[in-house]
């Protein structure tokens, strides 16, 4: 029997301390059912300091990133009010372990969706979409974790910026460019399950199938669209094409 509520407060601890901890199946054996429970846990410590759930990211949305954890299927986390950076804004660095950010595109939901409903059209609940950007940070020492470990870590979900929105729109096959002081990480949006829409399609049967809620006004980050780039006290930007720019500095 796993102890969800101890692993649960051993990740928190170590968010909040921005302390390392070591890979939980080193010591567990976590099936999936096992990692969401704890991710939901942890999420429940924040919401029970007063955090609102503001929307949700999904993981493992490149062809590499599956082969590299060898599986075949997306990971989603949790995001929270206290995680939001603002464009432009400054992110205090001493907060994170290890931070790397991503370049993601968000979308906002206009409307609740029931993922029970078959006949469901999550894109016509979208109203508008933006260039974003992702902060993830593992709790886990060295990076080292598994496909279980990294669902239990609200898949490393550590902070996010929005850009502007847009009315929505095809944003498939976009150049995407991540700067992080004079590195350099380029891409394409078609990098997230070969067009980001499909991200909406992969978020609805996971919401279906861990029965989580997805409402108007939640963000969704649709993934990484180029690999994560180690995060600095300098300034990080995205631009993605027909979407505009995005940035943050830290500090
Ligand atoms: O954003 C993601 O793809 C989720 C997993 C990130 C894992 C990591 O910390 O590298």
């Amino acid at each position: 029997m796993i102890e969800i509520d101890g692993l649960a407060d051993r990740l928190d601890l170590a968010q909040r301390t921005a302390a390392d901890t070591p890979s939980l199946a080193d010591s567990h054996e976590i099936d999936s059912d096992d990692a969401y429970r704890i991710q939901n846990a942890l999420i429940g410590r924040r919401t029970g300091r007063g955090e609102s759930i503001v929307g949700v990211k999904l993981g493992f949305t490149s062809k590499a990133k599956m082969a590299q954890m060898g599986v075949s299927d997306v990971i989603v986390g949790q995001l929270t009010d206290a995680m939001r950076i603002e464009d432009g804004g400054d992110v205090d660095l001493a907060r994170f372990i290890h931070p790397k950010i991503e370049p993601e595109i968000a979308y906002r939901l206009a409307r609740d969706v029931d993922p029970d409903d078959p006949a469901v059209d999550i894109v016509s609940c979208v109203d508008a979409v933006a260039p974003a950007m992702e902060i993830i940070d593992s709790r886990y020492r060295d990076f080292r974790f598994t496909y279980t470990d990294v669902v239990a870590d609200n898949t490393s979900a550590a902070g996010y910026v929005l850009g502007q929105w847009q009315r929505m729109q095809d944003v498939d096959n976009r150049a995407v460019r991540l700067e992080v002081g004079s590195r350099q990480a380029v891409g394409s949006t078609s990098a997230i399950l070969g067009n980001p829409v499909r991200a909406l399609h992969a978020l609805v049967d996971m919401a279906r199938r861990r029965a989580m809620p997805l409402r108007a006004g939640q963000v969704v980050l649709a993934g990484a669209a180029t690999a994560a780039v180690t995060l600095t006290a300098e300034v990080a930007q995205c631009h993605i094409a027909g979407l505009g720019r995005v940035s943050v500095r830290g500090a």
